[in-house]
């Protein structure tokens, strides 16, 4: 029997989701969408959807068994709650939720539930290159991690609804959760240098330098560059005690021509993660057909929001923002090394 899925919020992400969701993956079918823009929702209802009014109606309706949310973050906390009280799974694309506050409500609310419904957008945890590069360092053989690299690049960010808080609370999330995966370790610190401005995206602050303090003492440098218009490059380096390991570049493919020899570079995230999309959503509907989630947790968002929050408040203060968890709720008790 097909998992009757909701998509909520059919911008670009719901709406690639929704391609997915409908002619890639098998095992699901997507039975309602909505949006506060209705007619964008009903130009991206795939035939046969019921287009909801409100995420509320959506939620409860019996034609939905679980639930995507594709809105902006800050309508992420409320859609969740109601997905956690009518007892639905949800995948939720990042940020979780846009404030330390928020995430602990909606901790809260799923350990009274008492099984985990919430998966996080956090689509790196299941692309296959830092699948191959996480093995390498749980192997052991390179020694222990002492530095990470991670370069997180974006062609261009829409101007005005992409503002100057975003590099560090909504695009930096990615390389907290993979740095806390990738590592097995918690960020307890946070720095940021402001280098001088690119003149690409007119008053929007960026290039950013982020340093993130791992518990192990290990150290993560991050560069977040939201508009160097060449294109969406990600790349990551662990050196380690005896070698480093790195992801490749992407894609592998070589273009030998009149111009030159060159590697294509992905347009944005749909391209560079198309198939760790789509296996974040293989295994999310195996779970949710189980009525539970997988992968990225809740206290994983709420990790990365505590990293947004410090990254902000160290940007204004130009000091290290320390972090603290707080005792992590049983129901998340997965070592990170095995969660996704
Ligand atoms: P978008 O602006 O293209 O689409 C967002 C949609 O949500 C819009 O159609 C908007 O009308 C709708 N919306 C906003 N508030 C709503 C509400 N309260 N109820 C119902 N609908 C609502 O944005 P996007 O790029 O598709 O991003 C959506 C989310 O996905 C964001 O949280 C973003 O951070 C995340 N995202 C994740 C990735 C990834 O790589 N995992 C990539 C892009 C976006
Ligand atoms: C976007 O929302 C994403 O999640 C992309 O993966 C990220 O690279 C981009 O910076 C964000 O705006």
């Amino acid at each position: 029997m097909s998992l009757k899925v909701g998509v909520i919020g059919t911008g670009m992400i719901g709406q690639d989701h929704i391609r997915r969701l409908t002619q890639v993956l098998s095992g699901v079918e997507v039975t309602g969408v909505s949006d506060i823009d209705a007619s964008r929702a009903a130009a991206a209802a795939p035939q046969g959807a019921e287009v909801f009014a409100t995420p509320q109606a959506l939620i409860r309706s019996d034609r939905i068994d679980a639930v995507v949310i594709c809105s902006w973050g800050p309508a992420h906390e409320e859609q969740l709650l109601d997905c956690i009280a009518a007892g639905k799974p949800v995948f939720c694309e990042k940020p979780l939720v846009t404030s330390a506050e928020a995430a602990r409500r909606v901790m809260d609310a799923e350990v009274g539930f008492g099984r985990r419904l919430v998966q996080v957008g956090f689509m790196r945890r299941f692309d296959a290159d830092y699948r191959r590069l996480k093995a390498v360092i749980d192997g052991g053989t390179l020694g222990l991690p002492l530095i990470y690299k991670s370069v997180h690049r974006n062609a261009s960010v829409p101007p005005g609804l992409y503002t100057s808080e975003m590099p560090l609370n909504d695009t930096l999330v990615h390389d907290a959760d993979i740095s806390r995966w990738l590592l097995s370790d918690e960020v307890t610190g946070v720095e940021v240098r402001l280098p001088r401005r690119s003149r690409q995206g007119g008053e929007l602050r960026d290039p950013h330098m982020v340093l993130l303090h791992m518990a192990s003492g290990a150290i993560v440098d991050v560069e977040i560059s939201v508009n160097i218009a060449y294109g969406y490059d990600i790349r990551g380096e662990v050196s380690c005690e005896t070698g480093i390991a790195a992801l490749p570049n992407r894609p592998a493919t070589v273009i030998t021509d009149a111009h030159g020899i060159r590697q294509a570079i992905p347009e944005d995230w749909r391209e560079r993660f198309i198939e760790a999309y789509d296996q974040e959503f293989r295994e999310w509907i195996a779970a949710a057909g189980q009525g539970t989630a997988t992968g990225p947790s809740t206290w994983d968002g709420y990790a990365a929001t505590l990293v947004a929050d410090a990254a902000l408040e160290a940007a204004e203060t130009g000091q290290l923002a320390r972090i603290e968890m707080g005792e992590k709720p049983g129901l998340y008790d997965l070592p990170l090394q095995q969660a996704a």
